[in-house]
């Protein structure tokens, strides 16, 4: 195991200075109404990083009153789709002028790479802010031809009030996935970022205000789920509710908005994406791949590709060459430069993870490399690799949301299919293959909502993403995202004078 120690000084860590930890409504940092906080914590380490206001139903309240005033007698939704749009490259500006801060604040709140939020996942994010930004001017309606003597046309018009409930796996992304349409939209909104993850949401408020977002606009209330979030998805002023998280919590939201007003909802949930592999794939880009597909991020990502089907003939020696890939990739510190998979994000995944990896060996899978705690005191995990799994085993059903490949054999592109499909999931597919008659044929019949041919995670702000099955509905990204922050409304008119 290529692994590295801790023992880098607090210089070269970058440890950022807390600066926000208080909820941001109205344009204002606040205490919660109750007074309580609760605590963050370092994944390195195990160590409380801060104490965040926590916010509650009463704070949600506050929250939603402030984004309906700001909806409904507000400028942002009524201002011209071009300023928006310029606000928002601000806001974007911004953003870039703090980004190792920023990068900094994830990889201690959820132990991210230091590297992959300054190079990834904060530039992935200023596209998106960006995108949306050059889309807020494009809005546009449809111009009808009406049977009899009538003509109309449609209007696009903001949501209202938008719910955000996101999780820590990607707290920069994850904001700007859902805030950056909805903000173009012309859409005001509360966000709740996930418990484990609560600083970086904060600090992207306050440069939202300096960029010039108005006051009730984007209000962040941290908290937890079954108080914070559950208030938002049964609040009775509250439009719409983008969710991203398990598939548990997707059923209560849903639960939530019918029975409360009916809200809008869309779900970005869980999955179990399959990776196959045939025969004529280049071996290297395919062990490559592969293993980058289940532990980048540690695995926390719910497009990993966490079931790896590898045709017969290259089988034996894949199994050979992603065990080497597997011991030499390094686990560790994630400010160090050489690491490539930092700590799980938090005990409770880290526990989970583990436990995943006893029932894998009690299941009679066959533990090829990794399974164990490693680095020291934070919550570190080997790379970890199963082979000789059956359908059936919890390890190939369930999502792990952790650094474990489950490697299974087929033999035909049909074999491949079913299996592939064989899933209460949908959200993506990865296929590895030269031949374009199989990548087309596989790619059809795969039933997920993202499909990568001889290419992993190419997620790009232009591309819509979402699932199939349990996996979700409604698509983030990509300018069908703009559809769940608006309303269509037809306008009819008679053609020549009135009939009435
Ligand atoms: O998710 P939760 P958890 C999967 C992954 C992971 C598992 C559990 O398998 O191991 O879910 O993670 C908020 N009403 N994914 O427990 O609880 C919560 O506060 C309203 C996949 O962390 O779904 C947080 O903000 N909101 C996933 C958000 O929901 C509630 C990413 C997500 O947390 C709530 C994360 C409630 N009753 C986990 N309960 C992906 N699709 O990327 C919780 N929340």
């Amino acid at each position: 195991m290529g692994e590295i120690s801790n023992g880098i000084s607090k210089k070269e860590m970058k440890i950022p200075e807390i600066k926000f930890t208080k909820l941001f409504i109205n344009g204002s940092f606040l205490d919660s109404y109750s007074g309580k906080t609760f605590e963050t914590i370092d994944p390195r380490n195990g160590e409380v990083i801060a104490k965040i206001s926590e916010g509650n139903k009463e704070d949600v309240d506050l929250a939603v009153k402030a984004a309906r005033q700001a909806f409904d007698h507000g400028k942002w939704p009524r201002m011209s789709g071009y300023e928006r749009g310029r606000i928002m490259m601000k806001f974007a500006d911004l953003i870039e002028q703090h980004k190792e801060e920023l990068a900094a604040l994830d990889s201690i709140d959820a132990g991210k790479l230091f590297a992959a939020g300054v190079h990834g996942d904060i530039p992935h994010s200023l596209n998106l802010l960006r995108y949306y930004a050059g889309a807020a001017d494009k809005i546009h309606g449809e111009t009808l031809k009406l049977a009899g003597e009538y003509q109309g046309y449609t209007l696009k018009e903001p949501i209202g009030v938008v719910g955000h409930i996101i999780p820590w796996n990607f707290p920069t992304t994850m904001f700007f996935l859902k805030v950056s349409p909805a903000l173009a939209a012309g859409c005001t909104m509360i966000v709740k970022p996930a418990e484990q993850t609560p600083l970086s949401a904060l600090f992207y408020a306050h440069l939202a205000k300096e960029a010039g977002i108005p006051d009730g606009v984007l209000n962040v209330v941290n908290g937890f789920g079954h108080t914070a979030g559950a208030a938002i998805s049964s609040h009775m002023d509250v439009d719409a509710v983008s969710f991203t998280g398990s598939t548990e919590v997707g059923r209560l939201i849903m639960e939530a908005a019918a029975k409360s007003n009916l809200k809008s909802v869309s779900l970005e949930l869980g999955g179990k994406s399959p990776l196959i592999i045939f025969d004529d794939a280049d071996l290297d880009m395919a062990v490559s791949l592969a293993s980058l597909a289940i532990f980048y991020n540690k695995g926390e990502i719910c497009v990993a590709g966490s079931r790896v089907f590898v045709q017969e003939k290259i089988y034996d020696a894949f199994v050979k060459k992603a065990a080497e890939n597997a011991k030499n990739w390094v686990v560790g510190d994630p400010f160090d430069p050489r690491v490539q998979q930092g700590p799980q994000v938090d005990k409770q995944q880290f526990e989970k993870v583990l436990s995943y990896i006893e029932h894998g060996k009690r299941e009679g899978a066959t533990l090829l490399t990794g399974g164990k705690p490693c680095c020291g005191k934070g919550y570190y995990i080997e790379p970890t690799i199963f082979t000789d799994v059956k359908e059936e085993m919890m390890i190939a059903k369930d999502e792990i949301f952790g650094p474990v490949m489950s490697l299974m054999k087929f033999k035909t592109i049909e074999e491949a299919i079913e299996k592939a499909n064989a899933t209460k999931y949908g959200l993506a597919a990865g296929i590895v293959t030269k031949d374009l008659n199989i990548a087309n044929k596989v790619s059809r019949s795969v039933r997920a909502g993202s499909i990568w041919i001889n290419c992993y995670f190419a997620f790009d702000a232009d591309a819509p993403f979402g699932g199939y099955k349990l996996s979700g509905f409604g698509r983030d990204l990509g300018l069908n995202a703009l559809d769940k922050y608006l309303q269509v409304k037809s306008v009819v008119t008679p053609l020549y004078n009135s009939p009435w």
